[in-house]
Formats: C-alpha cells, sequence, structure tokens
C-alpha cells in the first residue's frame, strides 16, 4: 500500500482516482454482440456461448434434473449457512416495504402513491473465480418480496457445460423462475431483445466483468433498465488507535481478493495504526489463496494520515466508498455525517463480509463514486411508483380556474378546454 500523509486538498482527486481501463474496443465487440441477438436470437447466443464460454450446448434452459442434482452436491452445512443468510435477508427487506401515501391536496382533489413490482427481472450472475450465489441471494430475494413474477438467471456455463451447483440450489430456493446457461454480453443481449429462450425483461441487475457493464450500458439504449453502472469492489476503512489493525487488514483484504482491480483505501488520524495495519497485510497476505489477486490490488491501494476526523470525513464524502468501515473513538460524527457511501459497517466486530453474505444487508452496491447518486439494491430497486389521483365535480371546482390560467398561459388552448367543459356543465 502507498503511505500518503496529510495531502493537500488539490492533491485528493488525483490520491482518489479509481483505477481505470479504457472501453474503446469493448464497445465495438458488445454493439456487434447486440446487433447479432437482434437479428438472430439462439442462433447467435449459441454461437457466443461456443466462441467466449468454450462451451456448445444443445440446450441452455436448467433443467429440473440439473436443480435436483445440484441441491444433493450442496452439503447440509452449507445449506443450512445460506438459510441463515436468507431469513436476515429476507426480514431487512421485507421491512422495507412502505404503506400507500395518501393526500387529499385540495377540497376534492385526492392524490396516492403506490408501489407495483417490476413485472419481468434479469439477473445476471458472473462466472469467473467466485462463484457468487450469496448474489443470487442478494438478488432474487427482494425480486421474490417485491412480487415480481418472473425473475430470470443467467450465468455463464463452465466448460463442462454447467453452473455451480451453490448458484442452482440458490436460484431455486428464492423462486427464480426460470435459469438459462449463459453468460457475458450475449446474456445482456438476450434479455435487451428476448431470444426463443432468453425472455425480454424490463430491468436487469447484478454484478460483471467490463463486458458485461458496457453490455447492461448498452441495454439502457434499447429502453431496458439497470440496477446501477457496477464497477471494481472498493472498500474504505477509517480507523484509530481504537481500532485492531488486524482486523482492519482483515477487512482490506476481504475486499483486495475480489479482483486485481479492486481498491481498498485506509485513513487514519494515528500514524501508529497505518504502521500496524500495514504490517498485518503483509502476514495475512501470504496467506491467502488468491494472494495473487489480493496482492495486486493492494499495490492499487493507499493509506491516508490526516489531522483530524473532520478532514477524514471530508475526503471519505469526497470519495463516495462502496463499503465503509467506521473504526474510531468517534464512530457517531461518521456516522451522522457521512453522505456517500454504498453501506456502512461500524465498529470493531462489523467486518465487511458480514455485509457481503448475512447481516441482512444488500451487497449490491454502487462503486466508482456512484454512492454520490445511486442507492444500492434494496427493495425499491425491483418496484416503481404509480401516482394516482381523483377529482369530485367539488375537487375541480377548486382547482379548475388555476388550470385554467395556467394552460392559457402556455398556450395550450385544449388543455385549459378540458377543464372549461366540465365546469361549464357544472355551473
Ligand atoms: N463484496 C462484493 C460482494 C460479495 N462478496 C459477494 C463476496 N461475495 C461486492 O460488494
Ligand atoms: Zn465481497
Amino acid at each position: 500500500m502507498k503511505t500518503i500523509i496529510n495531502p493537500s486538498r488539490k492533491d485528493w482527486n488525483k490520491i482518489l482516482e479509481r483505477p481505470t481501463k479504457t472501453v474503446d474496443d469493448i464497445e465495438s465487440i458488445v454493439n456487434d454482440v447486440f446487433a447479432d441477438v437482434q437479428k438472430n436470437g439462439d442462433a447467435a447466443i449459441h454461437k457466443y456461448t461456443q466462441k467466449f464460454d468454450g462451451i456448445s450446448l444443445e440446450n441452455n434452459i436448467v433443467s429440473v434434473a440439473e436443480i435436483k442434482e445440484a441441491i444433493t452436491l450442496v452439503s447440509d452445512e452449507l445449506k443450512q449457512a445460506i438459510n441463515v443468510a436468507k431469513e436476515n435477508i429476507t426480514n431487512f427487506h421485507t421491512a422495507q416495504k412502505t404503506a400507500k401515501v395518501f393526500v387529499e391536496t385540495a377540497i376534492g382533489v385526492s392524490c396516492w402513491q403506490e408501489k407495483r413490482p417490476i413485472q419481468k427481472v434479469g439477473l445476471y450472475i458472473p462466472g469467473g473465480t467466485a462463484p457468487l450465489f450469496s448474489t443470487v441471494l442478494m438478488l432474487a430475494m427482494p425480486a421474490q418480496i417485491a412480487g415480481c413474477k418472473e425473475i430470470v438467471l443467467c450465468s455463464p456455463p463452465n466448460k463442462e457445460g454447467k453452473i455451480h451447483p451453490a448458484i442452482l440450489y440458490t436460484a431455486n430456493l428464492c423462486g427464480v423462475t426460470k435459469i438459462i446457461k449463459v453468460g457475458g454480453i450475449q446474456a445482456i443481449a438476450g434479455y435487451t431483445f428476448g431470444t426463443e429462450t432468453i425472455p425480454q425483461v424490463y430491468k436487469i441487475f447484478g454484478p460483471g466483468n467490463q463486458f458485461v457493464t458496457v453490455a447492461k450500458q448498452l441495454s439502457t439504449k434499447h429502453g431496458v433498465a439497470i440496477d446501477m453502472p457496477a464497477g471494481p469492489s472498493e472498500l474504505l476503512v477509517v480507523a484509530d488507535d481504537s481500532a485492531n489493525a488486524s482486523y482492519v487488514a482483515s477487512d482490506l483484504l476481504s475486499q483486495a481478493e475480489h479482483g486485481a482491480d479492486s481498491q481498498v483505501i485506509l485513513v487514519s488520524t494515528s500514524k501508529k495504526m497505518i504502521a500496524d495495519v500495514e504490517k498485518e497485510i503483509e502476514i495475512q497476505l501470504a496467506k491467502l489463496s488468491r494472494v495473487e489477486i489480493a496482492e495486486k490490488a493492494i499495490q492499487n491501494s493507499k493509506s491516508i494520515f490526516v489531522e483530524s476526523d473532520e478532514i477524514a470525513l471530508e475526503l471519505i464524502n469526497e470519495y463516495g466508498p462502496e463499503h465503509f468501515i467506521v473504526c474510531t473513538n468517534n464512530n457517531d460524527f461518521y456516522i451522522d455525517n457521512i453522505e456517500n457511501a454504498g453501506s456502512v459497517f461500524i465498529g470493531n466486530y462489523t467486518p465487511e463480509s458480514a455485509g457481503d453474505y448475512a447481516s441482512g444487508t444488500n451487497h449490491t452496491l454502487p462503486t466508482n463514486g456512484f454512492s454520490k447518486s445511486y442507492s444500492g439494491v434494496n427493495l425499491d430497486s425491483f418496484t416503481k411508483s404509480i401516482t394516482f389521483q381523483k377529482i369530485t365535480k367539488e375537487g375541480i371546482k377548486t382547482i379548475g380556474t388555476s388550470i385554467e390560467l395556467m394552460a392559457a398561459a402556455e398556450g395550450l388552448d385544449a388543455h385549459k378546454n378540458a377543464v372549461s367543459i366540465r365546469l361549464k356543465d357544472l355551473n
């Protein structure tokens, strides 16, 4: 980790920059795959699965037999763990339901707002080095609680043409209605246009590599919503002498192991804590199975010493971390004043892994500074609000003249007339 002491404000942007990659050639590949899938449907899906995943699948819909097999392959111990997580995620997301909002804005003018589930949602679970079945819980459970009718899941097949059993087990447990073995750009293109086997959906959720991220962005140009622009995982820890250096190091490494492009940052008002954490990172890093990945991420990462909690907070709000751990003598100050963060973890016994798996909060969170403008996935991500209004005879008399005057002032006679014609009858 690179240590930076008391950086001056003008350097903050540079210091807080995320590791970036260019996306120019990715875009042209994504455009080609989209055009092909739009035109040729499943034939194109089959072709790209062969090309990118190296497997030719006659049928890419996961069968009942495959689910049954997956259920036998997941240990009872893991099933129990998944149940604990599912329960907590269910409790927290069910509590996010809101009552309908009803207001009589003027006499005889009733307005209300009600939520409705997004009918068709597409979840994407990446392949790669870690089978993220926890992400299935984080997406499928809120979708189910919200009442989404079609909950589709796409995930790339491995070289044997299979999806990891824990992913299948969890998808089945969480009410996913259709599971398809397709990954990458072609999966997102399938969700966007629909094919013979992939249903077209209204909103796409879930993480993925840069190809998937660019593909999700392109899907929005075709009228499909997405959860958020996703990027590599990141974690910022603020810790002073009240923190435990080994715990802090373990947390930083937990995010560093996601990918070489993950970014972890330690902010501290204690030079001793920074030194202790760096020592601990060395010790713990060497023992990790994903040491190579974590090491690269740690090389991209920074320890920043600042003089006060006030400066630390300003810097953190400027960065807008995906995950924010607070372990200081002054936790309430940070909790009360944090403006930009995806999810906050408080105190020595709240590791970030808890939110990744089982505390109940959602782990699909805004990265890349998007916590300044986006929320993490939550129950509302799977719903939309509809507003209603009902106006009585008395109500239209109350607000009618205002509408007429405003419509006339905008030069929209027909608008005005729609009120006048009614008022005339009533007078
Ligand atoms: N920290 C990741 C989520 C995850 N961690 C899944 C482990 N499994 C993104 O926020
Ligand atoms: Zn994680």
